[in-house]
């Protein structure tokens, strides 16, 4: 019996720690499959979002047709002042640190865009996640990664749980 519960110790531990890997720096690919172009409704992609410290912002997007441009406050946001962009890329595959807490605002730099509605306002949060929320809308490789880890623990633990009964 005590053999037993060092074991499911040890597999609640390891499956904790594969869970927290699984969620930790996890990708959101800004506009999901469609990526970055006019078309998206992005304050509902992002809406549907939890942004941490530590993720990463993925921008998907023909190069020469679209840019990032991260734009420095609210106000630039609003107005679609590109002219006062803090950093801008255009690689077409552009990812994007989220470092600190706080509010980032993104736009696309192609006259026009922005004002087509291609700006993106990140809310992010401060530390780790407490919960475990569902992300129906983010990128297919980081819910993949989560699933894929979820699935190892529970196979693990089902194993342990047959070995011990
Ligand atoms: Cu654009």
């Amino acid at each position: 019996m005590e053999g037993l519960g060092r074991g499911l110790f040890v597999v609640i531990a390891a499956a904790a720690s594969m869970l927290e890997m699984g969620l930790a720096d996890q990708r959101h690919v800004v506009g999901g499959t469609q990526g970055w172009q006019q078309s998206i409704d992005f304050d509902s992609w992002a809406e549907a979002q939890t942004f941490k410290v530590g993720d990463q912002l993925v921008f998907n997007y023909a190069s020469g047709l679209h840019s990032v441009v991260e734009l420095p406050d609210e106000s630039a946001y609003e107005n679609c002042d590109i002219g006062s962009a803090i950093e801008s890329k255009s690689s077409g595959k552009d990812g994007i640190k989220l470092t600190k807490a706080g509010t980032r605002y993104f736009a696309c730099g192609t006259m026009g865009h922005c004002s087509q509605g291609m700006k993106v306002k990140i809310k992010i949060a401060t530390g780790t996640a407490s919960s475990t929320p569902s992300h129906p809308s983010s990128s297919a490789s980081s819910s993949f990664s989560s699933h894929y880890s979820l699935l190892g623990c529970f196979l693990i633990m089902a194993f342990y749980a047959l070995r011990f009964m």
